[in-house]
């Protein structure tokens, strides 16, 4: 009775919340109800696998399909609704959006090209989209007449990123879409007999799909599911956990996101007991968490993705529609990511000739600069701990505490208060000169700036020594 009534109020608890789905609630241990396809593992995962996702930190999202063809236009009108959305925006038929394979030859395609520009960039890894919504994939899928080897293209274009960017150095993030609009055995929901069997047949082409992606590419370092919030996934909670499970047996090591997952009650990223499923949490797209009040985000790993122009994951032929972030705004979001404990993915999307757009471009060189004398502070790095402050925020490696500054106060100070039994020895400018350090109070200090304005955001290691002996007497007096 108790259990019933627990699962009840559970389950409207997943209803209503909507968005509630990423707050979990996390119920005292005697409390916990059993699940089946549930969390399979509580914190962290510290296997080298885990942790070099993890160090990598910055990463780009490739997204390119069909729907780059058309770049938001049909007929002659221009959707500023997500340009890879566009078949349900103008209500295209399947076998009307499929011609557009007719048209996919991306004649200045150069995957080397592709791969230098992001190692200029600085990404440690670039998640693409092997099949997007839309149904059309990137490599030659024997499971789909939609495919790259249908179009005058013909070849492999998946396989060909995969060796540029791992030649380059960089891991490979598969993107896939469970929702395959051109697929008529896909169900939203499960309401009949002939659904159930449907649906069925669906997962079993999925499952086929996947096995092929994780056997033909052997490198591939993680799979990011998309298009699982539907109520025919929601039903087939064990079916998540069963893909799970099989990527790993096929590639151990491999990491997925927790967007793939939904529990026996349908519950999902957080299972029924509040518990993270998959490796990572991948709920924060095109958003953040708060820097004071999201804390909680540091006991799992996680990566947020972010669009450039407000919500254009797909190539778009007019940015001018949306508000379009800057470099320095994009590279604020990076940090932030980081100073959090999580990892950012920034998003491109490539034209139908294969080239990039210019703004892309300029954003890449604008980061890669920055990254090449401060990618110290990102790659390998952690939330601090250390109390925020206005003037920006802290990364931490090991023994080392990167300020990454912002917005530098008319003071010049740049106010650090340290946790107890921590001083700070010296103060260094990454590529540049030492900084004076002052401690104007207990665990208060007073941080130069750089005797000559950077006019750009700029880094300070910190040195500092941590001591559990030291004590402040006074202050113990006071307690
Ligand atoms: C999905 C896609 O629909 C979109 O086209 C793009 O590929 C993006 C990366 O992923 O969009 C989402 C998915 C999940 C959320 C929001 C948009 N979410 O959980 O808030």
């Amino acid at each position: 009775m108790k259990r019933t009534l627990q699962i009840t109020v559970l389950l409207l608890g997943v209803t209503v919340g909507g968005f509630a789905q990423r707050q979990p609630q996390k119920l005292p241990a005697e409390q916990e109800i059993f699940l089946k396809y549930g969390a399979d593992r509580l914190g962290k995962r510290q296997d080298e696998n885990m942790k070099k996702f993890r160090d990598n930190r910055l990463g780009a999202f490739i997204h390119w399909g069909l729907y780059a063809i058309p770049g938001g236009e049909w007929n002659g009108k221009v959707y500023n609704e997500a340009a890879e959305w566009l078949k349900v925006w103008a209500k295209i038929p399947t076998n009307e959006w499929v011609k557009l394979m007719e048209q996919w030859n991306p004649t200045k395609f150069n995957p080397k090209v592709w791969a230098k520009m992001a190692k200029k960039m600085g990404v440690k890894y670039v998640k693409i989209t092997t099949k997007h919504h839309e149904g059309f994939c990137l490599w030659p899928s024997k499971y789909s007449q939609y495919t790259i080897a249908q179009t005058p293209y013909k070849k492999d274009i998946l396989g060909e990123m995969v060796k540029a960017y791992n030649d380059e150095g960089i891991d490979v993030h598969f993107y896939f879409s469970v929702l395959d609009w051109s697929h008529s055995d896909y169900r939203y929901d499960i309401k009949s007999k002939e659904d159930e069997v449907a649906f069925a047949r669906f997962l079993e082409f999925t499952d086929n799909q996947l096995k092929e992606l994780a056997t033909r590419y052997p490198t591939v370092k993680d799979f990011w599911f998309d298009g699982t919030w539907d109520t025919s996934i929601k039903k087939n909670g064990w079916w998540t956990a069963h893909v799970e499970q099989m990527l790993k047996e096929i590639l151990p090591g491999v990491t997925i996101n927790s967007r793939l997952r939904a529990d026996d009650y349908g519950k999902r990223h957080f299972d029924s007991n509040g518990h993270l499923m998959g490796d990572y949490e991948s709920g924060y797209e095109r958003r953040l968490p708060d820097p004071v009040k999201d804390l909680k985000v540091t006991r799992w790993d996680w990566e947020a993705c972010m669009t450039v122009p407000e919500n254009q994951w797909g190539y778009h032929k007019d940015w001018s529609l949306s508000y379009v972030k800057t470099p320095l705004e994009v590279l604020e979001r990076i940090v932030h990511a980081v100073s959090m404990g999580g990892n950012m993915v920034v998003n491109f999307g490539p034209q139908p000739d294969g080239d990039f757009r210019p703004e892309e471009k300029e954003l890449a060189n604008i980061i890669g600069k920055w990254m090449s004398v401060n990618g110290e502070c990102i790659y390998g790095c952690d939330y601090a701990s250390w109390d925020k402050q206005s003037w920006g925020y802290y990364t931490r490696k090991g023994k080392d505490v990167y300020m990454i500054v912002f917005n530098p106060p008319y003071s010049r100070h740049l106010m650090v208060k340290t946790p107890g039994n921590t001083k700070i020895t010296k103060a260094v400018v990454l590529s540049g000169k030492e900084v004076g350090v002052k401690e104007i109070a207990y665990n208060e200090y007073h941080v130069d700036m750089p005797a000559k304005d950077p006019g750009a955001p700029f880094v300070i290691k910190l040195q500092v020594e941590e001591n559990a002996n030291t004590s402040n007497k006074y202050r113990e007096a006071l307690t």
